[in-house]
């Protein structure tokens, strides 16, 4: 551990080999430093076992296993029951990007919450298959360029729209499941934290932008997860049950644009008659989300707002959790 700050764990440690400014190994980094170092870790394959794991090394300082692509939940459950055969209490996490847990993963991941395994399974969502070279996955947006839906003079990026995943992992009726970001870390503390405290299967979408996929500059990742917030296009959700159980309220809801614009994904739609098309029908998404979580409404103090001045306010980013901020109102 870290003795500079307890939350340290360095669970996933210096010299990996993620891109700069990857969004993924923020996410994970934050996530395996909450959960600590005192669990077993099952990752779906994809970018962040590569980069973690390469040639005989690993970043990993805990228990971690790499399964094939498809069967992460299926590992995970074996996993929870030998580990509860053997009278054992350590927690196990599976790690996946979208394609592992949106499109390949998605049958083991919903039997894993079926049968009720104690997991919580982490997606990482960076919305297409980076490692592979960024082909178009179900959690691609609608109108993105990926390799498998370019644009050009017939086609303005991928035509269908993003899965609603959290809709269908919450029709289980599970008992936790969460969207979180990289941005804003108490939010995402505060999921991790609860989702830890709580048996049975548990799921946390984290939205993780990707330089290279998204063609962004790698120092913007922080604040285009922000913006992805900001602007409706990605609502922090919690549902418990099955049920809404909370949302981050929007202090105002920013124009898609701001989101879209510095990446280069999203270019081909600025410029051009067919792209203000597209453009259009992006905010009438976001506006949709707005709509259906009551994002700008809903009752709750915490709000893009008041996250970001616990972040403010907070140690290095290792701010209080929700629960804290509640009691300090
Ligand atoms: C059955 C199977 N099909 C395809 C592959 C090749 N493959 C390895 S990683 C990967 C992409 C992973 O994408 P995602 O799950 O979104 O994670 P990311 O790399 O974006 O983090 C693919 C297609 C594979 N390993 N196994
Ligand atoms: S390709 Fe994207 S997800 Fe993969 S290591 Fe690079 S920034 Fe991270």
């Amino acid at each position: 551990m870290d003795s500079r700050d307890p939350f340290r764990h360095n669970v996933l440690t210096s010299g990996h080999r993620a891109c700069s400014g990857c969004g993924e190994a923020m996410a994970a980094r934050m996530v395996a430093d909450l959960v600590g170092p005192d669990a077993i870790y099952v990752n779906a394959t994809g970018c962040l076992q590569v980069f973690s794991s390469h040639n005989q090394q690993s970043a990993w300082q805990v228990p971690w296993l790499h399964s094939v692509f498809a069967n992460a939940a299926a590992v995970a459950s074996g996993v929870e029951a030998a580990l509860r055969i053997k009278g054992k209490k350590t927690p196990v996490v599976v790690q996946a990007g979208d394609g592992g847990t949106f499109d390949i993963g998605l049958q083991c991941l919903s039997g894993m919450i079926e049968r009720g395994h104690d997991v919580l399974f982490v997606c990482y969502d960076n919305e297409a298959y980076m490692n592979t070279g960024v082909q178009r996955s179900s959690s691609t947006p609608h109108a993105v360029r990926t390799t498998t839906s370019p644009s050009g003079r017939l086609s303005q990026g991928k035509q269908e729209i993003k899965k609603d995943l959290i809709s269908i992992i919450a029709a289980h009726q599970m008992p936790y499941a969460a969207t979180a970001t990289i941005a804003y870390f108490p939010d995402l503390k505060a999921k991790v934290e609860k989702a830890m405290s709580i048996g049975g299967p548990r799921f946390l979408q984290v939205l993780s932008p990707c330089p290279l996929g998204w063609a962004h500059d790698s120092a913007l990742s922080v604040s285009l997860a922000r913006a992805a917030v900001e602007t409706g296009l990605f609502p922090l959700l919690e549902l418990e049950h099955g049920e809404l159980t909370g949302v981050m309220r929007l202090a105002e809801q920013k124009p898609v644009e701001a989101y879209l614009r510095p990446q280069g994904r999203f270019k081909h739609l600025f410029g051009s008659k067919d792209g203000a098309v597209e453009l259009r029908h992006l905010q009438a998404i976001a506006d949709a989300r707005v709509r259906r979580y009551g994002l700008l409404d809903a009752d709750t103090q915490w709000t893009t707002e008041t996250a970001m001045q616990s972040q403010r306010n907070g140690r290095g980013g290792y701010a209080p959790s929700m629960a804290e901020v509640k009691d300090e109102a």
